[in-house]
């Protein structure tokens, strides 16, 4: 969209106007137009996309940590390799997230400080524990998988930047997805032990990936405005059903059982039906009172402060740049001579 970018057209115009902005926001909405940086957006509407753009790079990085805590105790260099690759992603995921926010005018250090002193919220999937070598698959299989269920849909947000980063995070999860199904498909057809430790972990894993799609719709404060501005595309109800059906076939393949005794096809709905989630559960892990809450803003604090002196030191190198003082080549030198 570009009819609306401020202050370029004659002020006299009816698209000058606050109401005229307003007229050609709605009509490039409805013509699933995406709005651009430079467009005019009602500041409710950038307002609501910062608060979803930094909750999503939050849990991206916060992300890294359960699967991290797993990298130097894979079973093998194949598993270790996939996972550091894995992990690696997830902080890219983050970095295009940030990149997406900062288009709305909210940089990253705004954003982390919100994310350090408890003002912005992460998924709550991340505030559980990974036990076992199991969880890694699991997370990749159910915590992706949903990851993914949810984030197709906004390949098709409205707005521009968020939508392209997306497309290509997308892509990626993808991959994690595939590779915790065939991780847990190894140890699913391994020894007796092995397992029972992927059903513990898909036992465990289960119920918290269904409350990453969010709180019920009846109880969901921002669907409805999200989705009126096609931010959103689904309810949160309808992509965790979506989510399920998926599942089931997935499992059984897997020759594991979903831990839900009330799991069954509805041949009237064409869908499943399933159990009752524990939003107790949800509010708690969401009030800060999850198994993991503590541990792991904790340990995001402290990996920023350790990360101090790389921003300081990439600030200087910026400003070298910038005054002419250093040749590009030099930085990449000086960079690989301290690496
Ligand atoms: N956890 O009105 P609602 C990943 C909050 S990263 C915590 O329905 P909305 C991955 C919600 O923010 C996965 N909080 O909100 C990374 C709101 O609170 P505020 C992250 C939640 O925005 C590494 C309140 O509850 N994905 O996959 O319409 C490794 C009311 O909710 C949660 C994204 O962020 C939750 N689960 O819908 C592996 C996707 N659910 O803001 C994997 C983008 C809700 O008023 N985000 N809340 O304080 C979205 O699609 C939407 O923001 C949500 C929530 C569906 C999550």
């Amino acid at each position: 969209m570009t009819a609306v970018t401020a202050g370029t057209a004659a002020e006299a115009t009816m698209e000058t106007t606050a109401e005229g902005f307003e007229a050609a926001f709605d009509a490039a909405v409805a013509a699933d137009e995406r709005i651009e940086p430079r467009d005019w957006m009602p500041e409710a509407y950038r307002a609501s996309l910062v608060r979803q753009i930094a909750q999503h790079a939050h849990s991206e990085i916060i992300g890294m940590q359960p699967e991290a805590n797993w990298i130097s105790r894979a079973p093998s260099l194949r598993r270790k390799a996939i996972l550091m690759a894995k992990v690696q992603d997830e902080a890219g995921h983050g970095l295009y997230l940030y990149s997406a926010a900062e288009t709305l005018g909210t940089g990253r250090e705004e954003l982390l400080d919100k994310l350090h002193t408890g003002r912005q919220k992460y998924s709550s999937i991340f505030n559980y524990p990974t036990l076992t070598w199991a969880d890694v698959g699991a997370i990749g299989w159910l915590v992706d998988g949903a990851a993914i269920t949810n984030q197709v849909p906004l390949c098709r947000c409205s707005y521009g930047p968020y939508a392209r980063a997306m497309v290509r995070i997308c892509k990626e999860e993808s991959f994690h997805q595939r590779q915790g199904y065939e991780l847990l498909l190894a140890l699913s057809n391994g020894t007796p032990a092995q397992h029972e430790m992927a059903q513990d972990a898909v036992n465990r894993w289960w119920w918290p990936s269904l409350m990453m799609f969010g709180p019920p719709d009846d109880e969901s404060a921002h669907s409805a405005q999200s989705m009126a501005w096609k931010i959103k595309r689904h309810s949160n109800d309808e992509l965790r059903q979506r989510f399920v059906d998926i599942c089931v076939p997935q499992a059984e393949a897997l020759g594991l059982a979903l831990p839900d005794p009330d799991l069954r096809w509805n041949e009237e709905r064409g869908r499943h039906d399933f159990g009752a989630i524990d939003w107790a559960e949800f509010r708690e892990v969401l009030k800060g009172n999850g198994p993991c809450n503590e541990q792991r803003i904790t340990q995001r604090r402290r990996a920023h402060e350790e990360g101090a002196w790389v921003r300081d030191a990439a600030a200087a190198y910026a400003t070298k740049r910038r005054a002419g003082s250093v040749p590009a080549e030099d930085g990449v030198r000086m960079m690989e001579a301290t690496a």
